[in-house]
């Protein structure tokens, strides 16, 4: 099949193609026909020199020398606008990271009081690991004693107005001290959240550089706070990963199955489901409706958390979610929170899809709401599952159309799993490291973002790091497109340089780990900090770097400042919208060096961008003398 350049330009991904192809042929617009309708989007906007945090506004700042107004009604200058701008992001994104954390304290609570409806404590040793690092007795006392305690102490993180938040105490000691000393070592997860939103309402902060440094504060909260309680926690609930073989890509659907797929990122509700779609009673049903059986797969998120956890095929990343629908074999397309198109209402319309949505918190155009809760969790999964089922004889088998796009993978590369794999302690990584096998660590994480081709930039780059000896961390859509292109397995080993290539071929590895979902950015945190304790140096003396090279969302840009907060370097893919503040761009870019002892740096050409990434690890390497 040959495509038309325009679709071969909106993605590297075949199967992509294939069903863009499909959209045409059906007459449909997708997330790429809207992007192109927004063009050109506002200059003001890309810069980020407009704000309308007052009814005085808008007001938008001129970038042109000489020409228009260079201040807001209230005098804000551009520096003062784009610094409030870019810490409200970094405040929604924690925001969404430590809800979803919070969500899985509650779970974890409910559960220790026997009042959830079908959740276990699945790792009692990581319950018992986590409980003494918070100071609570585990001696001679029970699984339900000890996880109550230890709920509530989490639970108790959010709404703190002092600190420490507990987890940031993994950081190593030189981190936290410098964290005292800049003032960034947060309080309490909401507290800091609440602070930016306080700070950045007219006529209170006016400082750039307070105002970012606060941002710092609250993305730390993030990483180390809710993102991590978010990881920690549903590890006790749901198991730490373990290395499981998946398949990845839109042909993982099922033309002769009952098709779910699980959007979103809560694993409360995707565990639930993925295990009522096993009930007998649920299968019966498929078969009784001429259905071979019920495919459960994931998308985005979620689906990482169930491909790490029980080796769900993963359907795709963000850009996917439409192409999915319009496979026309979706049967149910359930989701809850974060990353989920509202555009997907219309478009199951077109098709016998239902859209069922099941967060108290997130309702759309167009979907069925089917509300979840933790005390019925069972019950309702089941419900969602039956109508899931149900719909199944509604499915127009000439509407049919799956692309034949499925590669294999391996995910699930939790801590744990990687220090198993290594034969029980970080040292073989550690020498590896030292002896120059390996260069370092690329971490690779976030989103796609229609402005650049799907999935390009994620995959050139890993190939072009792992090509270079530099073994590479991922999680989130990063980790998806990964999978896709086959580079999740220990196979893509043969696309190493000779030093990782040895270490994939001895470990059995892939030079790519998937380590999860977005949340789970903290365990790279935790991997970081751990070799970083075992040196003696602090994060930011590592051979280490991140990328976002696709990034989009508020929730990528509270990693992006906590990552960068936590001493690693990190490259943006697409340009973050601050570049009308001359201060604050510099600040980023530049001056953070002697703050945090990291900087952003923003490179669209993954090629460039790994450069940048080699240069660095090999900088760290020649000040670390190895
Ligand atoms: O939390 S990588 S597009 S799905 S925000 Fe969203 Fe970005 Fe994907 Fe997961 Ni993360
Ligand atoms: Fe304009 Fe200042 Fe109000 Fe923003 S806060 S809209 S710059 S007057």
């Amino acid at each position: 099949m040959t495509y038309s350049d325009k679709i071969l330009s909106r993605s590297i991904d075949p199967a992509v193609h294939e069903m863009l192809a499909r959209a045409e042929e059906l007459g449909i617009g997708t997330a790429w026909d809207r992007y192109e309708a927004q063009l050109p989007q506002c200059g003001f906007g890309e810069l980020g020199v407009c704000c309308r945090h007052c009814n005085m506004g808008p007001c938008r700042i001129s970038p042109f020398d000489g020409e228009g107004p260079k201040v807001g009604v209230c005098g804000a200058t551009a520096d003062i606008i784009v610094a409030r701008g870019l810490i409200r992001m970094i405040a929604a994104g924690a925001a969404a990271h430590s809800d979803h954390g919070r969500d899985i304290a509650h779970t974890l609570l409910l559960t220790a009081e026997g009042k959830s409806g079908g959740y276990q404590i699945k790792d009692e040793a990581k319950l018992k690991a986590l409980a003494t690092e918070y100071g609570i007795e585990t001696e001679g006392r029970n699984t339900s004693e000890i996880a109550i305690d230890l709920a509530k102490a989490v639970y108790a993180e959010f709404g703190k107005q002092e600190g420490p938040i507990q987890f940031t105490r993994r950081a190593p000691e030189k981190r936290v001290t410098l964290w005292k000393k800049l003032g960034i070592d947060p309080r309490g997860i909401d507290r800091e959240i609440v602070e930016i939103m306080h700070r950045t309402h007219i006529g209170v902060d006016n400082d750039p550089v307070h105002l970012i440094l606060h941002g710092l504060r609250t993305a730390v909260s993030d990483g180390w706070g809710g993102s991590m309680v978010a990881t920690e926690l549903s590890d006790i609930l749901f198991g730490a990963p373990a290395p499981q073989r998946s398949v990845a890509n839109l042909g993982v659907l099922k033309a002769d199955h009952v098709n779910i797929i699980l959007h979103g990122h809560e694993p409360t509700l995707s565990e639930m489901i993925v295990a009522a779609a096993e009930d007998p009673e649920m299968v019966a049903l498929a078969e009784k409706y001429g259905a071979k059986g019920i495919n459960v797969c994931g998308m985005c998120c979620t689906g990482n958390e169930i491909l790490m956890r029980h080796g769900v095929p993963i359907a795709g990343n963000f850009l996917q979610q439409e192409l999915a629908v319009i496979t026309g074999a979706v049967d149910a397309m359930i989701v809850d929170v974060q990353c989920i198109m509202p555009a997907l209402g219309s478009l199951t319309g077109c098709f016998h899809t239902k859209f069922i949505s099941t967060s108290p918190k997130a309702k759309f155009p167009g979907a069925v709401h089917m509300e979840f809760n933790e005390e019925h969790a069972a019950e309702i999964a089941k419900d969602i599952v039956k109508v899931s089922v149900e719909n199944f004889r509604f499915r127009k088998p000439e509407m049919v159309h799956i692309p034949d796009e499925r590669m294999e993978c391996m995910a699930g590369f939790s801590v744990e799993a990687i220090v198993d794999a290594l034969g029980g302690t970080l040292d073989p990584l550690l020498d590896a490291i030292k002896g120059g096998a390996i260069k370092g660590i690329g971490a690779l994480v976030g989103c796609n973002n229609i402005k650049i081709p799907h999935d390009e930039s994620h995959v050139n780059l890993i190939r072009e790091l792992i090509r270079n000896d530099v073994l590479v961390v991922t999680t989130g859509c990063n980790a998806i497109a990964a999978a896709k292109a086959g580079l999740l397995l220990p196979e893509a080993a043969a696309e190493c340089g000779e030093g990782l290539k040895g270490v994939c071929k001895a470990l059995g590895i892939p030079p790519a780990l998937h380590m999860g979902s977005c949340v789970d950015i903290s365990r790279i945190l935790v991997v970081c900090s751990a070799i970083a304790n075992a040196l003696g140096v602090d994060i930011s003396d590592l051979p280490a770097a991140g990328a976002a090279p696709e990034w989009m969302s508020e929730k990528a840009v509270s990693i992006g400042a906590y990552v960068v907060a936590s001493g690693v370097f990190t490259v943006l893919g697409t340009v973050p919208q601050i570049l009308g503040s001359p201060v604050v761009t510099e600040l980023l870019t530049k001056t953070a060096n002697d703050v945090v002892g990291a900087v952003f740096a923003v490179e669209t050409d993954p090629s460039k961008a790994a450069r940048l990434m080699i240069d660095h690890i090999e900088a760290k390497r020649t000040a670390l003398g190895i």
